[in-house]
């Protein structure tokens, strides 16, 4: 089978007519701007976008990357260029960028805005997009990746609604089909790595809002919670996560969300295992998309 993909010249669409007309686009959460950085050269060459929650894992992320793709340099050494802020942080190692995002819709959504734009500038071209992440798992052994199929709302639809000038609108969700079996490819290239294509039901809370019982409040009871997880599951829903929605939903390009589940919410609520193991468990988004991307990147 090939290890290429048909998306290829696609630049990087951005649909605001009012960008073209501004003189200076700062990219405030990423002290970057389009007058005090020469964005094409910085950023021009990026083929895989990387983006997870928390930035300790996307600093592994980009060191681990630059050993795979053996890049010349000291891993150790990668720099932040979102250092100016804290607000998120970003590493470049050749043509991958890996960034972080923060925890649910609204931290990743001012996030996606920004690099959707950054790539627009830097006029990158047949750019894949990643979001590597953790998960509950419906159903699943601790330690399945679940590649998305689509990202579903409460109501398990494959959509997200944002609320624009008091309206809500609505966007489709659908993933990258190719991309995802392609992934799943991946995975049976590997080692004992259980893998899934599913869907990934997108919550805007970790606790009440994921049908959890060990939150500060809870308004129902654990037959509720098994009803609506067995429901989710019949609509092919594999794992919960806080951001794949807007993710699917902003980013449409070729685009991907891997996560891994740390536990399986039929059986229980809290996040029991281990450090060691957790820490485990969360490579393994990486070693996946790292695999993808070294296969893709030496056919270039
Ligand atoms: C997965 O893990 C985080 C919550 O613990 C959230 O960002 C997500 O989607
Ligand atoms: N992240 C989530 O959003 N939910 C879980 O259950 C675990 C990780």
């Amino acid at each position: 089978r090939h290890n290429s993909f048909s998306k290829t010249d696609t630049t990087i669409q951005v649909k605001n007519p009012y960008l073209d007309t501004m003189e200076e686009d700062i990219l405030y959460h990423f002290s970057l701007g389009t007058k005090t950085h020469n964005l094409p050269e910085m950023f021009g060459d990026i083929k895989f976008v990387c983006v997870g929650g928390s930035s300790n894992r996307m600093k592994a992320f980009a060191q681990f990357i630059h050993q795979e793709l053996e890049m010349p340099g000291n891993p150790e050494e990668v720099s932040d260029i979102c250092e100016a802020t804290d607000r998120y942080c970003m590493y470049k190692v050749g043509p991958v960028l890996s960034m972080s995002h923060g925890m649910g819709v609204p931290s990743i959504s001012i996030m996606l805005h920004e690099l959707i734009k950054l790539l627009h500038h830097a006029q990158c071209r047949d750019v894949v997009l990643f979001r590597l992440g953790t998960s509950g798992g419906v159903g699943l052994a601790p330690g399945t990746v679940v590649v998305t199929d689509k990202a579903v709302d409460y109501s398990f639809l494959a959509q997200f609604e944002q609320v624009v000038l008091g309206k809500v609108v609505t966007r489709s969700t659908e993933l990258d089909e190719e991309v995802a079996n392609e992934l799943l490819q991946c995975s049976s290239e590997l080692q004992n790595f259980p893998t899934v294509i599913g869907n990934t039901l997108c919550t805007h809370d970790f606790y009440e809002g994921q049908g959890r019982l060990d939150g500060a409040l809870c308004s129902f009871s654990h037959e509720d919670k098994l009803e609506y997880l067995r429901k989710a599951y019949e609509a092919g829903v594999r794992n919960i996560e806080m951001e794949s929605s807007v993710f699917a939903a902003m980013c449409r390009i070729c685009a991907a969300v891997v996560c891994v589940a740390l536990l399986d919410r039929f059986e229980g609520d809290q996040i029991t295992s281990s450090h060691d193991v957790l820490v485990e468990y969360q490579q393994r988004p990486q070693v996946l998309v790292s695999h993808f991307i070294k296969k893709l990147y030496k056919t270039f």
